[in-house]
C-alpha cells in the first residue's frame, strides 16, 4: 500500500464505485451495492482485511486511505438510498389512486363478554329478591380470607399449593368471595341480605378450573332463618337461569364456615344430564357451596349467634356461563377470540 499503483486501484475503486452509485435506479439496487462494497465479504471490507498483512510504517497510511474512501462510498449511498426513496413515494403516489369519498368500513357492535352477562343476569335476580351488592378487596389478609371463617390454622386450603400469597406470605389474593361476608357484617347490623360478585384466585388450572375465576357470594342473615330458605333461593334462581326443568343436587360437604353445608350441582345442560367431557360422564356439573352460618362466625363478627341465623352460597360464574351458553371448556372464556365471544 502507499505506492502509486495501490493508491491508483483505490482512486479507481472509489471512481468505479461513486458511478455505479449515482446509476443505482431504485433502494434495491442501493442495497445490493451497499452489500457488494461494505457487505462482509464487499470489496472495501476484504481490502480492510489485508491492512494486517501490511508494515507497521505503511499500514497507517494505507488505513487512512481505505477509511476515506469507505467514507466517500457511505455518504454516496445514504445520499442515493435517500433519493431513491422519495422518488418511490413520488412514483407510487402518483401510480396509486386514493378515493377519498370511499366509504370507511363498518365497525361492528360490541357485545357483553358471557362471564359479565351471566354476572348481570344474576345480579338482576337477586337485586328483586331484595339483596343489595357489595365489593371487597382482591388482596386479603389470612384474617379475612380464613380466620375470621373459622378456619382451622391446618385446614388444607391455606396449603401453598391453592392460594397465591404476596408481600411474603402477609397477603394473599383471596381465594373466594368469602371474606366479603365479614366486612360487610363488621360495617351492618343484622338483619342483611347481600351479594357480593368478583374476581378470585387459586393455584389451579384445567378444562372446568381456571386460576382466575369468578364467584358470586350471597347471605342472608336474620331472625329464624332455615336450610329451607336457602334451598327455595338457589332454586328459585337456577329456574329463572335455566328453566323449570333443570334439576338441582345438594350434596353434604364440609366448609368450616358453614355448618350444615352442602355442595350444589346441576344437570348438565351441555349434554342434558347423559354424561360429556364437562360433567365428566356424571351428567351433574357443581356450581355452588352453600349452608348454614356457623355461629363461629357470627361470634367473630360480634353479632349475638342466639339470637340471629343466616345461610350463605358461593357460586362460580364461569361454571353457570359454561352451562347456560353449552362452553366445554373453561379456557375459551379467557382466550378473547372474537369469534368467540361473538357467539353469545
Ligand atoms: C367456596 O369457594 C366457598 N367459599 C363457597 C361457599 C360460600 C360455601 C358460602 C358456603 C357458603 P368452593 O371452593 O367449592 O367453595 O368454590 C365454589 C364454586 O366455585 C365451585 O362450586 C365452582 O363452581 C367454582 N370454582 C372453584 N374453583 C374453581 C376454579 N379453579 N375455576 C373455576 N371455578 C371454580
Amino acid at each position: 500500500m502507499g505506492d502509486i499503483s495501490i493508491s491508483g486501484e483505490l482512486d479507481r475503486l472509489k471512481s468505479e464505485s461513486l458511478a455505479q452509485i449515482a446509476s443505482a435506479g431504485s433502494m434495491d439496487d442501493v442495497e445490493k451495492l451497499r452489500v457488494f462494497l461494505l457487505g462482509r465479504k464487499g470489496e472495501i471490507t476484504s481490502r480492510l482485511k489485508t491492512l494486517s498483512s501490511l508494515s507497521q510504517e505503511e499500514r497507517p497510511a494505507a488505513g487512512a486511505a481505505l477509511n476515506a474512501v469507505k467514507n466517500s462510498i457511505e455518504e454516496a449511498l445514504s445520499e442515493r438510498a435517500s433519493s431513491m426513496k422519495k422518488k418511490e413515494v413520488t412514483e407510487r403516489l402518483e401510480r396509486e389512486e386514493f378515493d377519498v369519498t370511499l366509504p370507511g368500513r363498518p365497525v361492528g357492535d360490541g357485545g357483553f363478554h358471557p362471564i359479565g352477562a351471566v354476572m348481570d343476569e344474576l345480579i338482576g335476580i337477586f337485586q328483586e329478591l331484595g339483596f343489595s351488592v357489595v365489593e371487597g378487596p382482591e388482596i386479603e389478609t389470612d384474617e379475612y380470607n380464613f380466620q375470621m371463617l373459622n378456619f382451622p390454622d391446618d385446614h388444607p386450603a391455606r396449603d401453598m399449593q391453592d392460594t397465591f400469597y404476596v408481600q411474603n406470605g402477609a397477603r394473599l389474593l383471596r381465594t373466594h368471595t368469602s371474606p366479603v361476608q365479614i366486612h360487610a357484617m363488621l360495617k351492618r347490623k343484622p338483619p342483611l341480605s347481600v351479594i357480593a360478585p368478583g374476581r378470585v384466585y387459586r393455584c389451579d388450572s384445567d378444562i372446568t378450573h381456571s386460576p382466575v375465576f369468578h364467584q358470586l357470594e350471597g347471605f342472608h342473615i336474620a331472625k329464624d332463618v332455615n336450610f329451607g330458605h336457602l334451598k327455595g333461593i338457589l332454586e328459585l334462581f337456577i329456574h329463572r337461569l335455566y328453566g323449570k326443568n333443570t334439576k338441582l343436587r345438594f350434596r353434604p360437604s364440609f366448609f368450616p364456615f358453614t355448618e350444615p353445608s352442602a355442595e350444589v350441582d346441576v344437570s348438565c345442560q351441555i349434554c342434558s344430564g347423559k354424561g360429556c367431557r364437562v360433567c365428566k360422564g356424571s351428567g351433574w356439573l357443581e356450581i355452588l357451596g352453600a349452608g348454614m352460618i356457623d355461629p363461629n362466625v357470627l361470634k367473630a363478627v360480634g353479632y349475638d349467634s342466639e339470637k340471629w341465623t343466616g345461610f350463605a352460597f358461593g357460586m362460580g360464574i364461569e361454571r353457570v356461563a359454561m352451562l347456560k351458553y353449552g362452553i366445554d371448556d373453561i379456557r375459551l372464556l379467557y382466550e378473547n377470540d372474537i369469534k368467540f365471544i361473538s357467539q353469545f
